[in-house]
């Protein structure tokens, strides 16, 4: 016959099991939802700026060199500060990338990119992710400004 104490000890036993699977439960689900949530996750793109031109309307890109790694996730900030329109035309690395989008003005634009064109003041974000090692060449494809050394090269490192 169950006296009153069997009776809290079954409650008790039941509650501790209960418990025990929350626990459990818990401890299988929040490192997943953490990782999830994590801003460190969330905020991992690195942003890279690149000048096309300039004030005084020197031909060149503004670094020349940029070096990525792939399989990381980049914000490439693309600006004119000049006065005449330019050319971000580096055709086997922007095949190779991973895009994500390209924001501008108001406009997000998603999917592959080949080529960019910034008119006078204009700027542009181009989010991406780098897969294929390698060196590529950049050049801006108005007549007269790839002769006049408005060239780069792009580094991806593995
Ligand atoms: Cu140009």
């Amino acid at each position: 016959m169950m006296g009153e104490l069997d009776i809290r000890r079954g409650w008790s036993r039941a509650l501790w099991s209960v418990l025990l699977s929350i626990v459990l439960w818990l401890g299988v689900l929040t490192p997943q939802a953490r990782a999830i949530a994590s801003p460190a996750n969330v905020g991992l793109v690195t942003e890279v700026p690149i000048h096309l031109g300039d004030a005084s309307e020197a031909l060149t890109f503004a670094p020349d060199h940029l070096k990525f790694t792939a399989g990381r996730k980049y914000k490439l900030v693309l600006d004119n500060p000049s006065s005449q329109k330019h050319y971000f035309t580096a055709k086997d690395f922007a095949d190779s990338v991973w895009t994500q989008k390209v924001e501008a003005g108001n406009v997000e634009i998603k999917g592959a990119i080949h080529e960019l064109e910034l008119k006078p003041g204009a700027v542009a974000e181009w989010v991406f992710v780098p897969q294929r090692p390698g060196t590529y060449s950049l050049r801006c494809v108005i007549a007269g400004h790839t002769e006049a050394g408005m060239v780069g090269e792009i580094t991806v490192l593995p």
